[in-house]
């Protein structure tokens, strides 16, 4: 019986939710530290990189507890990131998902601290998950370090800080997402493909595939941004800006910005079609980020 997405997405969030903050509780380690890496991770948000990791062994039909501590991994990454990305030296924000910034409520010391708990721990719970094998685990491992490292989202966000003054190019923007974003998404179906044990060859389709979700889930971003902002300010869409960040629609218009998101979107279809499983809940993942609404 081929599973519709919603109902894969609303199961396997609560499996995550129930186990991140079971796996926090039991770390022997102050209380405002725990308090601060919890109140991030219980933030809320769509879970949707711990989800794609689930996705890939269902694909796969492998059992999805071969993923979990993978899953929650990459969500305490993730997490730590935007912790991080809201500081006071970063995009001082106040708010996230609605609600206060770590900072704002721990202070920026153990804001710090809690997403360095989070960053460091995620190795740890891959580490020790007694379900996948150790030459598994390894690669997990060293695929994480390159896309959430200095060769990935760390990387991305720096080029970002530093293009932040500037009119950038399609290759410079393209760069940024690729490594801010699409790599730690990326790492989520590589991840769930290499725990599922997939075929070598549709391991190396996937990383493609990864890739076209992961531009396509930025161009969203983009547009979601500025459609959500123009009632407020009643900016006309595609206007350019010299001092507003670039963005996919500020350098190919909106009309621009959406064909290529379908491009993306299309291309990732077509890989999908070429693996040696059907994936009914990839494609339909596909459909999902194209259309999102926040
Ligand atoms: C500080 C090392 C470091 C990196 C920060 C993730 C990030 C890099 C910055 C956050 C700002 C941003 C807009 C990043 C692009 C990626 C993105 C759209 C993140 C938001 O991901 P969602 O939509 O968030 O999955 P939820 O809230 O659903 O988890």
């Amino acid at each position: 019986m081929t599973i519709q997405l919603n109902d894969f997405l609303v199961s396997r969030k609560q499996i995550i939710e129930k186990a991140m903050p079971e796996y926090i509780e039991k770390l022997q380690a102050p209380k405002t530290l725990k308090d601060a890496m919890q109140y991030s991770l219980e933030a809320g948000g769509k879970r949707l990189r711990p989800i794609l990791v689930l996705a890939l062994l269902h694909t796969y039909k492998q059992t999805e507890k071969l993923g979990i501590a993978t899953a929650c991994a990459v969500e305490m990454i993730h997490t730590y990131s935007l912790i991080h990305d809201d500081l006071p030296c970063m995009d001082d924000d106040d708010l996230r998902r609605g609600k206060p910034t770590n900072h704002k409520v721990f202070g920026e010391a153990m804001a710090v601290l809690a997403g360095d708990g989070l960053l460091t721990q995620s190795f740890s719970l891959i580490v020790n998950d007694p379900y996948p094998s150790s030459e598994n685990k390894l690669r997990v491992v060293s695929e994480l370090v390159k896309a959430a490292g200095a060769e990935g989202m760390v990387g991305g966000q720096v080029a970002d800080m530093e293009g932040e003054a500037k009119n950038l190019t399609l290759e410079e923007l393209q760069y940024i997402h690729e490594n801010k974003t699409a790599k730690l998404l990326g790492f989520s179906i590589i991840s769930g493909a290499i725990l599922a044990r997939a075929p070598e060859e549709d391991i190396e389709k996937l990383r493609k595939y990864a890739y076209h979700l992961g531009i396509a889930f930025q161009i969203r971003d983009d547009i979601l941004d500025i459609e959500g902002n123009e009632d407020v300010i009643g900016k006309p869409v595609g206007s350019d800006t010299t001092n507003e960040k670039t963005t996919y629609p500020s350098i190919l218009t909106m009309q621009g910005a959406k064909e290529k998101l379908n491009d993306h979107i299309d291309h990732a279809k077509t890989i999908l079609n070429s693996l040696s499983v059907h994936s009914n809940l990839l494609v339909q993942m596909c459909d999902l980020i194209a259309n999102r609404d926040h």
